[in-house]
């Protein structure tokens, strides 16, 4: 624009520092010779007409220029100095990483980094692009095969010796870059040799099981395969209809959703490990590299999200030390924190992970009792793994707080308490059921996660169980079983929720720990009726609730079943249970027990196309009316305590070492015994 005008105004004035044209030497006016003697000698003619000042502003204008040219030529270098060192340093990194591997075959890989430094949500190292698939290179007889799939008569541990074996030799041959840890999954290298922050101590590194080749071998028994054939329909059942999704609905070969989190495929993850699918969990793991995002606008439970979820991804860390889960866990565990800025510390119910906000259920500002006390195992670990004090302070604070509070009758606590007060509500009502279970649970598992030095937990445990003994234990008729009953306002009930049967384990756990011999006594009385609630029923499958007979009455058993409790949801407390007290007693009826189960489960709950389903009438064989879902807990917990059952393998996660949370999922001991 101001070059046209300029050129039909005719000749420049000479005040202008600007070049302009004159109209001769504009383009189409003539005149034009593009020799370069025409060019210099016009330049010069253009120079000379120029006045003193604007020649002082033109050479001082170039001689700026030069010098910024020096500079930035100067730093230019530097920088592509630096560049050029790191890809030498990547590429020597890159080669010195299978020397390393050679020079130290561990068993397990590198302790992985958990990198406190990047801030609360690390998922900006989580959005890189998907790494390319793990190909598997070399001839067939050189690949890893899923350790049980060809090998009915191989130990447990000569299939992972051979597996190691074939690994270091695949290594050598094709210099494979991925790591694979003793069950065979893949450990991306950049992943597993980033050294240990130095925050991090040896207790803060994953604790999977080591030294194992040490021992003798344990054979896998024809039961334990019986437990991974199961779950391989399980999860057949998912994989083919409900993929990434929260649960399978097996009849209608589709999907439910809760959080829309992959919930069963997170469930899971550390069942494959112990059972030693090798294949199912790596394809999982992808998904979860690839697949499972935090950053949702959604509404999760806080204690449902944190056992399943954070725990989930907690124990698979620890066993596979994978840092992918562990980085997955940090950024959940961070998303959870709003649910604890209430009034009084007691966490909400519900969480929006996306959005950051918490809030309770829309009918009351009370949360469950069992729900804000049955978090504590898997946001302490978080924050030893972490280095971030702020997740166990948070749950700390609500089990200080609870320890101080009046409402308990003999150490049993109410089922809700107010997150404004933080006050008990609905006070008189006592139960090891529903929204109160897990809080004894939690108690003694706390004090042998921290190494038995929190007297309070203990303290409360030891009076809860006195509780228990005084005002909840009543026996049945006609075979006088020891359960545990309710108390609503000084009137004693019959009734037993089978969310009670996680009890016996758990006294069985703390006697096993030091407390009082006569807890082994109990844990052994109620496993028995925990067993009859299955036995005497038609389908030898308990029901939801059972209500224990006071008095003999001619042709009644022991348990009765009203209409709206005979649904089964593929629970897992009883074998939970069976699971601790055969690990202690050694007692070979436990696994005869939990066998039945195991049976009875596959004749009432699978379904032949894939999964297993809850039911509805378990006093029904000839239709126990499926219910079409497969709850997450079914391969979390129950066919992973299955398969621990029948093990005799002591050090197939040693209770010595590890702590279960309440879905099942094992967290380290923070102080071995
Ligand atoms: C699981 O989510 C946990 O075991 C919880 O403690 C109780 N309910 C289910 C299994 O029954």
């Amino acid at each position: 624009m101001y070059l046209g005008a300029a050129a039909a105004a005719g000749p420049p004035r000479r005040d202008f520092i600007s070049v302009t044209l004159g109209p001769e030497e504009a383009v189409g006016v003539g005149g034009y010779n593009n020799s370069k003697a025409w060019r210099r000698r016009s330049c010069w003619r253009k120079w000379k007409q120029l006045s003193r000042l604007q020649r002082s502003v033109i050479l001082f204008l170039f001689a700026f220029l030069a010098v910024c040219g020096v500079i930035s030529y100067t730093s230019m270098g530097e920088a592509w100095k630096s560049i050029t060192n790191k890809s030498l340093d990547d590429q020597r990194t890159e080669q010195e990483i299978p020397r390393l591997k050679l020079a130290n075959p561990a068993v397990l890989p590198a302790p992985q980094k958990a990198d406190v430094s990047r801030g609360d949500y690390p998922e900006l190292s989580l959005q890189k692009p998907p790494k390319p698939p793990h190909v598997r290179r070399g001839p067939s007889n050189l690949q890893i095969k899923a350790p049980w799939r060809d090998m009915k008569l191989k130990t447990r541990q000569d299939s992972m010796r051979a597996v190691e074996e074939l690994v270091e030799a695949d290594k050598v041959e094709k210099t494979e870059k991925s790591i694979i840890s003793w069950r065979g999954a893949v450990i991306e290298p950049d992943q597993s040799t980033e050294p240990p922050s130095s925050k991090i101590t040896e207790l803060e590194k994953p604790s999977s099981v080591e030294a194992e080749d040490q021992k003798e071998p344990v054979p896998i028994s024809e039961r334990q395969l019986a437990v991974i054939e199961a779950f391989r329909h399980a999860w057949k059942g998912y994989k083919d209809f409900a993929w990434g999704h929260d649960e399978l609905k097996p009849l209608s070969k589709s999907y439910s959703e809760w959080f829309g989190l992959g919930l069963t495929l997170i469930d899971a993850l550390d069942t494959m490990w112990i059972l030693g699918l090798k294949e199912e969990f790596e394809e999982a793991r992808k998904w979860v590299a690839n697949d499972l995002v935090f950053d949702k606008n959604v509404d999760v439970n806080l204690f449902e999200s944190t056992i399943r979820i954070l725990g989930g991804l907690l124990s698979t860390y620890h066993l596979s030390g994978d840092s992918l889960f562990l980085e997955k866990a940090k950024d959940i565990g961070n998303r959870l924190m709003p649910a604890f800025k209430t009034p009084s510390k007691i966490p909400y119910s519900d969480v929006n992970i996306g959005r950051g906000t918490a809030h309770p259920p829309r009918w009351t500002s009370d949360s469950t009792v069992a729900e804000v006390t049955s978090i504590q195992l898997e946001f302490r670990e978080l924050s030893r793994l972490t280095g971030d004090e702020k997740f166990q302070k948070a749950v700390d604070e609500v089990m200080k707080h609870v320890h101080t509070l009046s409402g308990k009758n003999d150490g049993l606590v109410p089922m809700f308490i107010n997150t404004n007060s933080g006050q008990f509500t609905h006070l008189g009502v006592y139960t090891l059921g529903a929204r109160a279970d897990s809080y004894y649970e939690y108690l003694l598992k706390q004090w042998i996660q921290g190494g038995k030095k929190e007297n309070e937990l203990l303290e409360d445990y030891m009076r809860a169980i006195e509780g228990v003994k005084k005002h909840l234990l009543q026996r049945s008729e006609p075979k006088k079983l020891t359960f545990v009953g309710e108390l609503a306002h000084g009137h004693f009930s019959a009734k037993m929720d089978h969310l009670v049967c996680f009890l016996p384990g758990t006294l069985a756990l703390g006697a096993h720990n030091g407390l009082a011999a006569d807890h082994m006594k109990l844990a052994e009385t109620l496993i028995e009726t925990c067993y009859q609630m299955y036995a005497q029923v038609e389908t030898g499958l308990s029901p939801e609730i059972v209500h224990f007979n006071l008095h003999a009455q001619k042709g009644h058993k022991d348990v009765e079943i009203k209409p709206a409790d005979r649904h089964n949801l593929l629970r897992p407390e009883t074998v939970e249970s069976l699971f601790y007290m055969y690990r202690f007693t050694g007692d070979k009826k436990y696994q005869d027990w939990g066998w039945e189960i195991l049976q009875n489960f596959n004749r009432y709950t699978r379904v032949p196309t894939g999964g297993y389903t809850s039911i509805n009438n378990v006093q029904n064989p000839s239709n126990p009316e499926p219910r079409d879902k497969m709850e997450s807990f079914f391969l979390g917990e129950t066919l992973k305590y299955m398969f621990l059952l029948f093990s005799d393998d002591i050090d197939l996660i040693n209770l010595d070492k590890y702590i279960f949370n309440t879905e099942a999922h094992p967290l380290p001991i923070w102080v071995p015994a």
